[in-house]
């Protein structure tokens, strides 16, 4: 069955005024479409089209060489979009906090490995969950994520994020993951 954008689990006014309705409805609506719908035509016709899209990026490289790129890219854009919508709340914040740092178009992670709890970067629409792990909690750091409420001003828009972190759900994956 080919992918879908999952329903968003608030109001796109729900986040504000940490995260804004307009970038909300234009993260949601074009961004996570786009990662979809560029995944189920890479994928369209495959023995991969009916896989879970946690296994497909588990496996990555398994993947024909000509669809490689596009899956990577763009289910890894639908896995971690899922994610993300689902790590945040009107609700959220408080403590725990953190250190999360990445440079240019990417995400931080925060991961269960094999050693324990670790942050880590991933460029573009990589997910850790391909080197293994299992994510836990992820900020998008690409400027459309933050660009029409913050310019250039990401660590600004990084403190707001963190109010709005669903931290009951991010110990339900770490739960999950033992
Ligand atoms: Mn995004």
């Amino acid at each position: 069955m080919a992918y879908s954008v999952p329903p968003l689990p608030y109001p796109y006014d729900a986040l504000e005024p940490h995260i804004d309705k307009a970038t909300m409805e234009f993260h949601y609506d074009k961004h996570h479409q786009a990662y979809v719908d560029k995944a189920n035509a890479a994928l369209e016709g495959t023995e991969w089209a009916d896989m879970p899209v946690e296994e497909v990026l588990k496996n990555l490289d398994s993947l024909p060489a000509d669809k490689k790129m596009a899956v990577k890219n763009n289910a890894g854009g639908h896995y971690n979009h899922s994610l993300f919508w689902e790590s945040m709340s009107g609700d959220g914040g408080g403590a725990p906090e953190g250190e999360l740092n990445q440079f240019g178009s990417g995400w931080s992670w925060l991961v269960r490995d094999g050693s324990g709890l670790a942050v880590v970067g991933s460029a573009n629409q990589d997910n850790p969950v391909s080197q293994g792990s299992v994510p836990l909690l992820g900020v998008d750091v690409w400027e459309h994520a933050y660009y029409l409420k913050y310019q250039n001003r990401r660590p600004d828009y990084i403190d707001a994020w963190w109010n709005v972190v669903l931290w009951s759900k991010v110990a339900e994956r770490f739960a999950a993951a033992g």
